[in-house]
């Protein structure tokens, strides 16, 4: 059954903010600080082990929904950071009850190091991997990639991020302090019946056009804050998304300075208003927090499939001017200044040095 609109109301006073929601604020909401995923360091070690699981996660503050995670976690897994030219051994443990496969999104390896749906991991037993790591530095990604059930379980939550480094972001000005000045952010919309629990049931509109939700979630977090120093700080996002197109923004108009695509860095930032992400795409942007004052990560309504078809889930809570007529924005992430904390970088670096040439992008500037 379909939330209705009071209850998104309701909820939202509570816990946060539903997408699309004029008028409601994620900045009176009770969603807590973000948490980043928990960081396995493989550089040094070259190795890493994943264990898919079994859990239950309350999204909502309501009712728990049975979700799938990696590690420690019962909703996505942790960020890798690799090696960027590296040998590192990975080891993909399948402790749910179906098989999946493991793909990682943007590592540039051989199709017999990557988990397609040729390669699904029976349950209770272990896949070990060469993965053989030789490209720019970038953000890059895993999910299952299984047949015919990539959707459903990445909805599960199966999915994390990949970062792959070479070490030397002191060198290039850029944030690299961990879920301090240097956010991981995986944002998902979901969508939710009317008891909280996250819903994954594509009807005939969903399989043409794309399945969408409703209310985004950060790091599987609803309605939560993220604290950021004085300074600058790096975005690093992943849109983990099944089909929704994201045009991301600074409600209080900070620029977007552009360092890196989803194949590594720039050679120099690009300054831009908004940045459209795709299902599946990486970017990494600075923004610049050293006058102190919060903001609201926001997304403006993009006509893609499920956002205008958002009318079709029933009880016209989705009414179509709810994401996609209006032409306005919903909110992604507030982020709030802890005044006491000092960034440690606080200018936007001139150069990157990367290898990504000059990007052709509306409206950016130098
Ligand atoms: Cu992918």
């Amino acid at each position: 059954m379909p939330l209705t609109r009071r209850d998104l109301i309701k909820r939202a006073g509570a816990a946060g903010l539903v997408a699309g929601w004029p008028g409601l604020s994620l900045a009176q909401s009770g969603g807590g600080i973000l948490r980043m995923p928990p960081l396995v360091d493989a550089t040094t070690s070259r190795a890493f082990d994943l264990l898919a699981r079994t859990g239950e996660t309350n999204f909502l503050g309501q009712s728990a929904t049975s979700t799938w995670g990696f590690n420690d976690q019962t909703f996505l897994g942790p960020t890798l950071r690799l090696a960027h030219n590296s040998l590192t051994k990975a080891s993909v443990r399948n402790s749910v009850s179906e098989p999946f496969s493991l793909h990682w999104h943007g590592l540039e390896i051989p199709g017999q190091a990557d988990g397609g749906p040729h390669q699904p991991i029976a349950t209770s037993t272990t896949w070990a991997v060469d993965l053989n790591i030789d490209q720019p530095p970038a953000t890059v990604w895993y999910h299952s990639h299984t047949h015919l059930r990539t959707a459903d379980h990445v909805q599960k939550g199966l999915a994390g991020v990949i970062q792959l480094t070479d070490g030397r972001d002191d060198e290039r000005g850029l944030p690299s302090d961990y879920g301090t000045d240097d956010l991981t952010l995986v944002i998902q919309d979901r969508r939710f019946d009317r008891s909280g629990r996250a819903v994954y049931d594509p009807g005939m509109h969903d399989r043409m056009m794309g399945f969408t939700g409703d209310v985004i979630l950060v790091n599987g977090q609803f309605g939560a804050q993220a604290v950021v120093p004085k300074g600058i700080v790096r975005l690093r996002l992943l849109n983990g998304s099944n089909a929704r197109i994201y045009n991301l923004a600074s409600r209080a108009g900070r620029t977007l300075h552009m360092v890196s695509t989803d194949t590594g860095f720039l050679d120099r930032p690009i300054s831009i208003d908004s940045l459209q992400l795709a299902p599946g795409e990486r970017a990494e942007v600075l923004l610049d927090f050293s006058d102190g004052t919060s903001d609201m990560l926001v997304s403006s309504s993009i006509a893609n499939g499920g956002m205008m078809g958002g009318g079709m889930m029933g009880g016209g809570m989705m009414g179509g001017g709810m994401m996609g007529g209006s032409g306005g924005s919903f909110d992604i992430l507030p982020i709030s200044v802890d005044p006491s904390r000092r960034a440690r970088i606080d200018r936007i670096p001139e150069g990157i040095g990367g290898t990504m040439p000059d990007l052709d992008i509306r409206g950016a500037s130098r």
